[in-house]
């Protein structure tokens, strides 16, 4: 029987457990990349180690996220990383390079390898044929140490595109039509592999554009074949021997399929507040745009930006709309003012902003009070852009820069004639911003800034919780809800005790202070709790002020795992009608002494006078794991 690509990339990493879907397996890990948000932690984690030297075969520490600096604390994180990088073995890519997943896939990424990265967009690096997947920051530092990562065996979805994109309709509309049919839970314990004639015709950072934004279906990853397009996007980066075939085989099987044709799609959005709230551009109107932002780890390739260039030269920017353009790579942008084009876009009235993440992590350019804004990002949860009532509607390129000259939302197929932007034979390759570690590591001083703070560790799970229900929540809270982000919070990522403050602080500004009067307690929450980001602070905070449980009728993969890694018990309820039986604040308590040999247990509502019961699917490791309090002190114990 043939195998998908999914299946062979798995079978020649794979170290413990069979590729039947949902049973736990373990496969080694050739890269990692980690962003400066989540690093600090992943390297304070590696450190405690005490691994001298990364046992991969690459790992690399990239700063794009928390760029801003208005006090010392990134400064100085980005002093920390860039030291704890050449004292053991990681490259460290400098402020001002670019995006992790934009710079790893025109300088790292290698077809058929597994790339694990602190950042829940690392799919992107399936684009080039990867088995690229996001994870909390304590298993990038496992994996930099040389050990296994697991995860549950996914189920394999083939997405069979055919036809051609029509002009103006791009590869942010193929992943927006996918998320309209999946939904951000669709994904959920599954890899998304694409196949079919239309792969051809997409470019690699086309795919990578949809492999990016399979995150925000809930999959493990997505991946695309490696093929003669991936082998010139290589060679035009300088790296033809990087490249290998990767392809399924004619008999492969998969446990469901899509089919996408991509001659029928249409210019699309995703309205506010979630990504899967798509509808075609025509379908919404002329909105008026306040705001438009190009850039991302999405959207902000060569080829997109010359696109937008293109739209641009000779026009100017709507009056009623400001329009801001961040390049996803110093490569990009560089070659952008190198051929023009760039200039193009200046007078045109854009405002450049730093090659990094910038608004998408609401680092500045927050949006006018109940402004829409069209950007050409991947994530428009609530509240991310800085503004709580701003409307953020997510666009391709095309989109967002037809919509920036008219100050409406606008399908770009109204602007003529179809700037056709052709692939560059050869991209400009120049790795001075890529620094690599160093000859002589003992010769490294490791320097830590006042804002880098020890990481709290937790205690042993005693044999019963119990406490209030903090918080009482719907479906689909993202980590964004649970640990904001923005220019405010970000610079305190380092700093457990101060970032702890804002936990839940969009929804509830009292969370904190009641958790810590607790002294323990519960979440709950409804299905897909902790969609988005990898951010292991959404689990490590919480954990710090005393949470014990998060009860919910489903979670996210990266967050279910981030919970087990630092101790906190991820349960969901027998039947989900229980969670209409309590109310916030009733104390509840969980006798959990017998969680190793029984997957359900019984909540007693101290308050209410009834009992439910909830269920763990916890393998005999992650037991283990919670009952030791978090995956780092079951390594000490492990270790002896
Ligand atoms: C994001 O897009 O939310 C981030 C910021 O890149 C996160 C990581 C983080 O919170 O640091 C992610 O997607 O994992
Ligand atoms: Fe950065 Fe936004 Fe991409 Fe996250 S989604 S890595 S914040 S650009």
């Amino acid at each position: 029987m043939g195998q998908n690509i999914v299946q062979k990339i798995i079978g020649s990493h794979i170290l413990s457990g069979n590729m039947v879907p949902n049973e736990e397996i373990s496969v080694k890990i050739d890269q990692t990349l980690t962003q400066d948000a989540t690093g600090t932690m992943a390297y304070l984690q590696f450190e405690a180690m005490g691994v001298p030297q990364v046992k991969t075969r690459l790992s690399v520490s990239y700063v794009d996220h928390n760029t801003l600096q208005t006090g010392f604390e990134n400064a100085d994180d980005h002093r920390f990383l860039q030291s704890v990088a050449a004292k053991h073995g990681i490259y460290f890519s400098r402020p001002g390079n670019g995006i992790c997943h934009q710079v790893h896939l025109e300088r790292f990424g290698v077809p058929g390898m597994t790339l694990l990265g602190s950042d829940s967009h690392t799919p992107t690096g399936g684009g080039l044929g990867m088995l690229a997947m996001g994870a909390g920051g304590l298993d990038v530092a496992v994996a930099m140490g040389g050990g296994p990562f697991y995860l549950n065996m996914p189920k394999v979805v083939n997405v069979r595109l055919t036809g051609r994109l029509k002009p103006w309709v791009s590869a942010k509309d193929v992943i927006l039509e996918l998320l309209r049919i999946m939904t951000v839970k669709g994904g959920v314990g599954k890899i998304i592999e694409y196949s079919g004639e239309g792969v051809t015709t997409l470019s690699v950072p086309e795919r990578a554009t949809i492999t990016n934004m399979g995150a925000e279906l809930g999959a493990t990853t997505s991946v695309f074949p490696s093929d003669e397009v991936t082998l010139a996007f290589l060679k035009a980066q300088d790296r033809a021997n990087d490249w290998s075939e990767i392809k399924a085989d004619d008999d492969a099987s998969y446990d469901e399929i899509i089919e996408i044709d991509l001659a029928e799609l249409e210019p699309m959005v995703a309205q506010p507040h979630s990504p899967d709230n798509a509808a075609k551009v025509t379908e919404i109107g002329r909105i008026p745009v306040c705001q438009v932002v190009i850039g991302s780890c999405t959207n902000s390739s060569y080829t997109d930006l010359m696109r937008v260039a293109g739209i641009l030269k000779g026009k100017k920017v709507h009056p009623s709309t400001s329009l801001s353009i961040a390049p996803g790579s110093r490569q990009v942008f560089e070659m952008l003012a190198r051929n023009g084009a760039m200039a193009d876009i200046i007078s045109a009235g854009a405002r450049i902003l730093e090659t990094a993440c910038g608004p998408c992590i609401g680092m500045g350019q927050s949006p006018s009070s109940g402004a829409v804004t069209v950007r050409t990002f991947n994530r428009n949860f609530e509240g991310r852009s800085g503004t709580a009532d701003a409307k953020v509607y997510l666009a391709s390129p095309e989109v967002a820069a037809a919509s920036a000259l008219t100050g409406v939302l606008t399908d770009p197929r109204e602007l003529g004639e179809y700037i056709d932007v052709q692939m560059p034979d050869k991209f400009l390759t120049d790795d001075s911003m890529i620094i690599p570690p160093a000859e002589d590591p003992s010769l490294v001083e490791v320097l830590r800034g006042p804002n880098i703070k020890s990481l709290p560790v937790n205690r042993q799970l005693p044999a019963k919780i119990s406490g209030p229900a903090l918080l009482k929540l719907g479906d689909n809270i993202t980590t964004d809800h649970i640990m904001p982000a923005g220019a405010k919070i970000l610079p305190l990522r380092s700093n457990i005790p101060a970032i702890s403050q804002y936990v839940f602080s969009g929804i509830d500004l009292s969370f904190p202070d009641r958790a810590r009067e607790a002294g323990e307690g519960f979440v709950i929450g409804g299905h897909n709790y902790g969609q988005g980001s990898s951010r292991e602070h959404a689990a490590l905070a919480p954990m710090y002020l005393g949470i014990k449980a998060v009860i919910t009728k489903s979670f996210a993969r990266i967050h279910k795992a981030n919970l087990v890694n630092f101790g906190i018990l991820p349960l969901t309820f027998v039947d989900e009608t229980d969670y209409d039986t309590f109310n916030e604040e009733n104390t509840l308590e969980i006798d959990v002494s017998s969680i190793d040999t029984m997957n359900e247990l019984v909540v007693k509502n101290v308050t209410g006078g009834n009992e439910f019961r909830v269920r763990h699917d916890l393998t005999p490791r992650q037991m283990e794991i919670i009952k030791a309090g978090g995956l780092l002190n079951y390594t000490k114990q492990q270790a002896g």
